[in-house]
């Protein structure tokens, strides 16, 4: 039976800490945490002058030539000469016209005033780059994807925006708490790569995390029962929007704290070398994928994580999903060089750019990337060039950004792209996919149902897992405190 979100009751969710004296600060609690957002997030808190859409409108360097194919092999062995030169270097790949960031070039130029003069770097760029090469031959033997592959990218598609499209819809129903912050628009990253993985192969992600827990195999249901906060959800509601994790699919979290999850994957990255290389368990191959935005580029953790990956040729992707905004910061106004692949090659790694709204492009740099990984070549980074289709979360009623760069930005939605190749190529016919919206359609709606009627958290989890040593914490389920018990003798931790 379908349910009808327009009767879902939207009273009741109350908020578990609202209710109970907490003496001490709950730090995982979803509601603290969605505090500490609140302080960090609000678009209430940024500056109320009209946004400055780019501060270079014509000092922009000459667009330089990139490598038409990604060849990480050319990396992967030898060290950089200390004492070579752009004209010397092997590594130097001369580079070719790309549409990197010149999609919004000609928006920048239109639409800013400002005349800041930016110093760039010079020399030649050490990098390798996307162009996968797209292939206009409509014969199926030279098809990026067969059948099989192009539904399942197209259904996972369509269950990542479905899914948030509803998550839309029960967030402004009251049915969620805290901050939500959904992925609508970046969905050809999340599948051209997780759909790669193996079920022991590691994802890390941010607080946009729905989409990418979904890729990962995490049922529709533990993830909407978790942003209902239900003890159904993947962390037993207890995690809430932004802290997505399933040790089953081995998602190693949503990290509301940018960059805080960079260090977790280099870490999962490492244990899988540590298996393989010290316990000898030759058959660990696990391959880690950290995704994080471009804003995240710019904190220590990004190039103190691809330091110590290139230092150990750890097993690991940084995907970077630059979507041109750190809330309301134009990438291109924060960062002193907005190519982030190119800081790959500063630390003896590939760096690649791929166009992130086009979910094959995207699939074959992830497949040299996550294959050189798991051949134990070492880490890549790739920047994905994407655009966030809906405000930085849903409290942000998204003003900042000019509407004709999100007009260019939704002409190239990578599902409705994705659609056409398949049509065109005779891969599926409008009601194959048809049928697939469909099945997505009742599953999405089946998990809202599953998460509506399920039971909250008891009082007693709320203290569960914050301290390191649980005794005397905890609430009974007579909403005593359990210290205060005199028979208090055991921890509360459960996991
Ligand atoms: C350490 C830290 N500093 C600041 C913030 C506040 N903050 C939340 S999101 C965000 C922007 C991140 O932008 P980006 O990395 O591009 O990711 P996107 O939201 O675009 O996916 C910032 C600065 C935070 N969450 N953590
Ligand atoms: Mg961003």
């Amino acid at each position: 039976m379908s349910l009808s979100h327009h009767h879902l009751n939207t009273n009741i969710l109350p908020t578990l800490s609202a209710t109970i004296p907490t003496p001490f600060p709950l730090v995982f609690s979803a509601p603290i945490v969605s505090f500490l957002s609140f302080i960090f997030y609000s678009p209430l808190s940024l500056p109320s002058s009209p946004p400055i859409f780019s501060p270079f409108p014509s000092s922009l360097p000459t667009r330089k030539k990139m490598a038409t194919a990604f060849s990480p092999s050319k990396f992967a062995a030898q060290p950089f000469p200390l004492n070579t030169t752009s004209q010397n270097n092997p590594l130097t790949i001369p580079t070719t016209a790309s549409p990197f960031l010149g999609s919004t070039r000609k928006l920048i130029r239109l639409s800013s005033s400002s005349n800041l003069n930016i110093r760039r770097r010079s020399g030649t760029v050490v990098a390798v780059s996307d162009v996968v090469k797209e292939n206009k031959s409509k014969s199926t033997l030279n098809l990026l994807i067969t059948k099989e592959e192009g539904l399942e990218l197209y259904e996972d598609m369509v269950l990542g925006r479905a899914f948030e499209d509803m998550c839309a819809q029960m967030y402004y129903r009251g049915k969620m708490f805290g901050f939500v912050h959904l992925y609508n628009g970046q969905e050809a990253i999340s599948t051209g790569f997780i759909k790669l993985l193996k079920q022991q192969d590691s994802v890390v992600s941010t607080y946009r995390d729905h989409v990418h827990a979904l890729s990962k195999g995490v049922s529709a249901r533990a993830v909407m029962s978790e942003l209902f906060g239900k003890t159904t959800g993947c962390c037993r509601g207890q995690g809430g929007s932004m802290h997505m994790f399933s040790r089953e699919h081995n998602v190693l979290g949503g990290f509301a704290f940018i960059g805080e999850g960079i260090p977790v994957a280099t870490g999962a990255a490492f244990t899988s070398k540590y298996k393989r290389e010290v316990l000898k368990e030759a058959d660990c191959d696990h391959v880690t994928l950290a995704f994080f935005g471009d804003g995240t580029c710019n904190n220590g953790q990004f190039f103190e994580c691809l330091n110590m990956a290139a230092l150990w040729k750890l097993p690991i992707v940084f995907v970077v999903e630059n979507n041109l905004w750190a809330i309301g910061m134009s990438h291109l106004r924060a960062t002193s060089d907005p190519q982030i692949y190119k800081k790959g090659p500063a630390f003896g790694m590939p760096g690649v750019h791929v166009n992130g709204m086009d979910v094959l492009k995207v699939r074959e740099v992830a497949k040299e990337a996550i294959g050189r990984a798991r051949r134990g070549e070492g880490p890549t980074l790739v920047e994905c060039e994407t655009y966030r289709f809906r405000g930085h979360s849903l409290a942000d009623p998204d003003e900042l950004r000019d509407p004709a760069e999100k007009a260019h930005y939704a002409a190239r939605d990578p599902i409705t792209a994705l659609k056409k190749y398949l049509i065109e190529n005779s891969l599926a016919s409008e009601a194959d996919l048809k049928a697939i919206d469909k099945k997505i359609d009742e599953v999405v709606e089946e998990a809202v149902e599953f998460a509506d009627e399920s039971p909250v958290p008891p009082r007693s989890q709320l203290l569960e897992n914050v301290f390191a040593d649980p005794k005397g914490f905890g609430i009974g389920p007579d909403g005593q405190y359990r210290c205060e018990d005199p028979k208090f003798t055991e921890g509360t931790a459960q996991v």
